[in-house]
């Protein structure tokens, strides 16, 4: 049977509604009374330029907020029926997507998390589904191919993929850019894949059973008609993105024999979908029944995991014992290993970490002793051998944390958060907690040369809005760096050095001295410096040095270190101001470009870094062939100082 129906309520949903009405009338376990309900099924609209397909969806099955108002203010300021689906600010929405592939590697990450957390919690507690709708588009994009490898690998058979596959993209058809069998593209990557009639509901429903009894992820590509029931722009890129026009409205209107008025949703038709709006209720409320029955212990620490709630004071505890433990034996190593150090006592403390690396676990250190990796196999591990596939690590990471339970950390090079920037501006834009260990994070690489060394990439992180970007100086600071992305509501960068560094921290504070982005590491002599350094990271060591020596030629000069950017402006102003003091001269100091330190040492101050691309050589060699020196630090805060002085 072909389907014939009208698109459900508005002009603007032309896409794919027979997939919609079967998946969620029949198979997608989703009770608009509790849209977060943990063991719903999750439904990823990948393809979020069809934004309306899901709003209309959650419209006519019940969900509260979705009114028909809200219908109607499509893409309208305020509205929760945005141009492209929100996460949190639409109830009902798993991910927020836009960007095409994005939402089918969530969708990877959300099916992960609902294997490990079954693998810990039972599976008569956590036993759900998730769904993607992919476009074209999304299947084109890079990501997805990291996506579906990792998928097949894993053997997700509780992730189903539906292609609408329509042959046409904004450009035209399909065929004047891609010539993929996308069937054979999956299958080689370790699905079950077919190909049907996406107009046909049974068609539809058979294949969705199907996947439900495979023992592998499923794609299954639609084969569709754009903008079907459109008497002449059906089929062609002109019902993609713009309005069809009140002409061709009208015509498809009477041709899919469609009466009734804009927005009008005929009773019985209206009814049929309430009912299957509660279809679910019944399922959802045994789940409650059966969280009821569980052991209470078990009970509470999933009701805690799921309220992305940290365990009460461990680990506060856990961080003042890696303190306690430096105070008393300070450690000369690398930011990675004491990110490592960190790790130890952070993941026993805090079981909903799920570490893993792009396939650089051993230079990250972000595998720690006793950590078991996750496998087709076995789900109950805690560590994830992503592959070298950055981009859809980063955004499984974002679709572990949305599914709730896990905080996903990661590893991979600095000079690689290229390769996550589009994962990691969704993380921030939806305010996920996930933590990104991005070790070999200045030209201290060395030998690796200019293409390993990041240069802008720190500027490039702290502009964007709502991700941290940690860059700690010792050991101690990475502990309380560790402390603040974890207790943070979005995501973190940890800038990790791969060369060993001084403990600059001896003494033990009680407090996180990194809490408010920057602190004054060592004071001016006298309490009134004429000079002040900030810094970061490996060159806070450095401005320690220059330190001493301006002193010793009568500068009196203070060191701020600044592991955090957005904290420290974030801070109430008498905290930053305090931090930035009242010295003449401001001098920056760090091992990458100039941008953004301008609102610390405002235009006028200097900046001791780099200007270009590194080069290949010890780090050592590079840091003076770069002039990032203690030497050069004193020669631009003398030249400073003279150019201030009254002639
Ligand atoms: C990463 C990314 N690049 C480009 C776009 C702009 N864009 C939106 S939809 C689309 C392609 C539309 O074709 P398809 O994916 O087949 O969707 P359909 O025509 O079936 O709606 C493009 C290029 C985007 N949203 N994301």
């Amino acid at each position: 049977m072909r389907w014939k129906g009208p698109n459900p309520g508005t002009p603007a949903c032309r896409w794919a509604p027979p997939l919609a009405t079967v998946l969620f009338t029949r198979y997608l376990k989703f009770d608009p009374a509790d849209p977060a309900w943990p063991d719903r099924d999750r439904f990823v609209l990948s393809a979020g330029h069809g934004s309306m397909l899901i709003y209309a969806v959650l419209h006519l099955l019940g969900l509260e907020a979705m009114s028909i108002d809200e219908i109607k203010r499509f893409r309208q300021l305020g509205s929760i029926t945005p141009g492209h689906p929100e996460h949190g600010h639409t109830p009902g929405i798993e991910t927020t997507t836009g960007p095409l592939g994005q939402g089918l590697a969530n969708a990877v990450g959300m099916a992960i998390a609902e294997r490990h957390l079954a693998a810990v919690f039972g599976s008569d507690i956590v036993d759900h589904r998730t769904y993607v709708l992919a476009s074209d588009g999304d299947l084109m994009e890079g990501i997805s191919q990291e996506a579906i490898a990792l998928a097949g690998h894993l053997r997700l058979a509780k992730l189903t993929v539906f292609h609408d596959d329509n042959g046409i993209s904004i450009d035209g058809p399909l065929k004047v850019a891609d010539s993929v069998d996308q069937v054979r593209r999956f299958e080689a990557a370790g699905w079950a894949a077919s190909r049907i009639d996406g107009h046909d509901p049974d068609a539809i429903a058979a294949a969705t059973e199907a996947a439900v009894r495979s023992d592998r992820p499923t794609l299954i590509a639609c084969r569709t008609l754009i903008g079907f029931g459109a008497p002449t722009k059906a089929g062609t890129e002109k019902s993609h993105g713009s309005p069809l026009g009140p002409e061709e409205v009208a015509a498809a209107r009477q041709k899919l024999g469609w009466s009734h008025a804009a927005f009008e949703i005929p009773a019985d038709v209206r009814a049929r979908w309430r009912s299957a709006g509660t279809r679910s209720r019944g399922a959802r409320e045994a789940w409650i029944e059966r969280m009821r029955a569980l052991d209470p212990k078990l009970r509470a620490e999933l009701e805690r995991r799921m309220r992305n709630e940290l365990p009460n004071g461990v680990l506060a505890a856990a961080v003042h014992g890696v303190k306690q433990k430096l105070a008393a034996a300070p450690q000369e190593v690398a930011t990675r290993k004491a990110s490592e150090i960190a790790l130890e006592a952070l993941v026993p403390a805090q079981p909903e970490l799920i570490g893993g690396s792009a396939d650089l676990t051993g230079s990250n250190n972000t595998l720690v002793k006793g950590m078991k990796a996750i496998s087709a196999a076995d789900f109950s591990g805690r560590f994830l051998h992503y592959g070298v596939r950055e981009h859809a690590m980063a955004a499984a990471m974002n679709g572990m944390a949305l599914h709730g339970g896990i905080i996903p950390y990661s590893g991979t090079f600095l000079v690689f958060s290229d390769y996550c920037r589009p994962a990691l501006r969704l993380a921030a834009i939806m305010g996920q907690r996930v933590i990104h260990v991005m070790t070999h994070d200045s030209i201290g690489v060395g030998e690796d040369g200019p293409t390993h060394e990041p240069i802008e990439h720190l500027a490039a992180l702290r502009a964007v809005p709502n991700l941290m970007v940690f860059r700690p100086c010792d050991a101690v600071e990475t502990v309380e760096c560790w402390q603040l992305a974890l207790e943070a509501r979005g995501p973190s960068v940890m800038a990790l050095t791969r060369q060993n560094l001084p403990q600059l921290r001896r003494d033990l504070w009680n407090d996180n001295r990194c809490r408010n982005g920057a602190y004054e590491l060592v004071s001016a002599e006298d309490g009134r410096a004429t000079v002040s350094l900030f810094t970061s990271g490996s060159e806070v060591a450095i401005a320690v040095e220059a330190r001493d020596l301006l002193i010793k030629r009568g500068c009196s000069t203070r060191v701020v270190s600044v592991p955090c950017f957005e904290l420290l402006l974030a801070a109430p102003s008498h905290v930053r101001q305090s931090s930035v003091g009242e010295a003449t001269l401001r001098i920056a100091v760090e091992a990458a470009v100039r941008q953004g330190w301008a609102a610390i040492i405002g235009s006028d101050g200097l900046f001791v870094g780099m200007s270009g691309f590194g080069a290949s050589a010890p780090h050592k060699d590079l840091y003076r062939h770069f002039g990032i020196t203690a030497q050069a630090v004193v020669e631009a805060a003398l030249a400073g100082l003279a150019r201030s002085r009254p002639s």
